[in-house]
């Protein structure tokens, strides 16, 4: 039996969802609350010593990070497969999930803590409270990262920096999909998989405008979205709470990072 530990907006647990869903596994859900602190408890931390989602638990073998999972689930459960069965391809496919898990992954962190969830973050806990929550990511760069973006949401110093690169990463995946309809080789596969939900982050933070000029990333998330694993995993468990807030936040950052974009 799989059992995943995961949070229903976190880009980490929709990446394994839509592994999941795409090969149709059964699995048992552990949802745990990001903002309530749950994923940062001593008991949790055994199971993923970083205090994060997603954890995946296979017939009692504990397995953590979000690419590593994927690429398990693969191997594991190898129909249908999602890794290309060309290696040139495969090598693109894990160059692009290695760029992620570089950086890309904190970035939109920052952007959506500073833009949005700082504001559910701060909510209801006195500064002492907040600063013990803060205390309990282990991760000292990590913490900081998230401290400066609570306090000083868009204005913090990692915003920016992140936006640029998300912009040039928007780029690369619309130069990638010059040469084919899939970012690594002729088929869907885990590169896919892996960026689909950083471009949800992005309609539900209404950024949307920076795929204005980028007319094949536009479509081949139209595609993403077409497909019966999005519903499922991505779909289903939009939390209706978070929603209003990052659309209502997002439009107000807006001008902001067109700022940001403008001056390059
Ligand atoms: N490198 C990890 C990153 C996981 C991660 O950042 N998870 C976030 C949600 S997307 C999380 O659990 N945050 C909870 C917290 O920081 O308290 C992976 O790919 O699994």
């Amino acid at each position: 039996m799989l059992e995943l530990y995961h949070n229903d907006m976190s880009t980490c647990a929709q990446k394994v969802r839509l592994t999941l869903a795409e090969k149709g596994l059964e699995w048992k859900s552990h949802h745990l609350n990001l903002r309530a602190g749950e994923t940062r408890t001593d008991s949790y931390k055994k199971l993923n010593p970083k205090g994060v989602v997603p954890t995946l638990i296979d017939d009692g073998t504990v397995i953590i990070e979000s690419t590593v999972i994927i690429e398990y689930l693969d191997d594991a459960y190898p129909e249908p497969p999602v890794k290309p069965g060309n290696l040139k391809s495969r090598a693109q496919m894990r160059l692009w999930t290695k760029q992620l898990d570089e950086g890309l992954h904190t970035d939109i962190g920052t952007i959506s803590g500073a833009v949005a969830f700082r504001y559910q973050t701060i909510e209801g806990r006195t500064p002492e409270e907040l600063a013990a929550h803060m205390a309990k990511i282990p991760d000292p760069v990590r913490r900081e990262r998230s401290t400066d973006t609570n306090t000083h949401g868009i204005e913090s110093k990692f915003f920016a920096p992140a936006i640029r690169n998300y912009d040039k990463l928007l780029s690369q995946l619309e130069t990638a999909l010059t040469e084919g309809p899939w970012l690594a080789g002729d088929t869907y596969s885990l590169a896919d998989i892996a960026y689909t939900p950083y471009l949800t982050r992005f309609e539900h933070l209404m950024f949307m405008g920076m795929l204005d000029e980028r007319p094949r990333l536009a479509d081949w998330y139209k595609r993403i979205k077409a497909r019966p694993n999005y519903q499922i995993a991505i779909g289903d468990w939009l939390n209706k709470k978070y929603l209003p807030l990052m659309a209502g936040k997002g439009a107000e950052a807006w001008p902001r990072v067109k700022e940001i974009l403008a001056a390059g």
